[in-house]
């Protein structure tokens, strides 16, 4: 918990990562009170290697959701994490090693100096992201724009810092990377100013990266307009 008795849980979505889940769980800062990690459709030993842990690390709560979208399961490994989480806030961040977990305490006192309930964490401007992921962000960065009227700096951000209260108004429905934008979307949303967007800075990935960078930024790019159009039936 942090120094003034706020608890905390790490949400985790995690496939196949077991070359270095055991580094990673082990390096969490003391802050956390809880380490929720969710394996999906693992077919090395990241389940194994969880459950193991968990018998000697009273913070680990291994899960496991093999639900699938097309072969991804991102989205229902959050969904399921962040239904897991018992502390007031929350941080959701990938079992890659490329999020720094240890900035949750100072996003946490940011967002309550600030009255802000979701943070989500932007790595823009960052030269040594590849060119062309940096692109497909910014497009989808400006097509949430023009559809929503929400100013991202980084749609796809796969880090997130919220007040567990909020997470039910979220009304998180997509099971593959979809729940990316929605988580912001919608938080954006319901929640209006108390969203905001929060600069980190992005580390070297550890293991094999599990991201078909095209297929998944056209998968967004539809999701982002369907979705907008989508609720604009509904309302009507
Ligand atoms: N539950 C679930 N988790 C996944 C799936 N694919 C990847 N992951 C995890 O979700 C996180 C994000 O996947 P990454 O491979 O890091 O994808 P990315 O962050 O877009 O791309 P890089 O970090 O650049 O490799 C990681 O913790 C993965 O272990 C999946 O289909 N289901
Ligand atoms: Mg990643």
């Amino acid at each position: 918990m942090l120094s003034d008795g706020t608890t905390v849980s790490l949400v985790m979505p995690c496939r196949n990562e077991a070359s270095h889940i055991a580094q990673l769980i082990e390096q969490v800062p003391s802050f956390y009170d809880e380490i929720v990690v969710v394996s999906n459709a693992s077919t090395d030993n990241t389940w194994q290697t969880i459950q193991d842990l968990s018998a000697d690390n009273k913070r680990l709560v291994p899960l496991k959701d093999d639900r699938t979208i097309r072969g991804i399961g991102y989205g229902y490994a959050h969904m399921t994490g962040i239904a897991a989480a018992t502390s007031e806030w929350i941080v959701c961040l990938d079992a890659d090693g490329t999020y720094p977990s240890d900035d949750s305490a100072a996003i946490i006192n940011w967002a309550k100096e600030h009255d802000k309930s979701f943070v989500s964490c932007n790595r823009y401007p960052d030269p040594s992201i590849p060119a062309k992921l940096q692109f497909g962000v910014k497009v989808l960065c400006v097509e949430i724009r023009l559809l929503y009227g929400l100013k991202l700096s980084d749609s796809l951000s796969g880090m997130w810092v919220f007040k567990r209260s909020v997470a039910p108004s979220l009304q998180l429905t997509e099971g593959d990377w979809n729940l990316s934008p929605q988580i912001k979307i919608s938080a954006w949303e319901a929640l209006g100013d108390e969203f905001s967007e929060y600069p980190i800075r992005q580390k070297i990935r550890l293991g094999e990266t599990k991201q078909q960078y095209f297929r998944t930024g056209w998968s967004h790019l539809t999701w982002i307009a369907k979705n907008r159009f989508r609720r604009r039936k509904a309302s009507e």
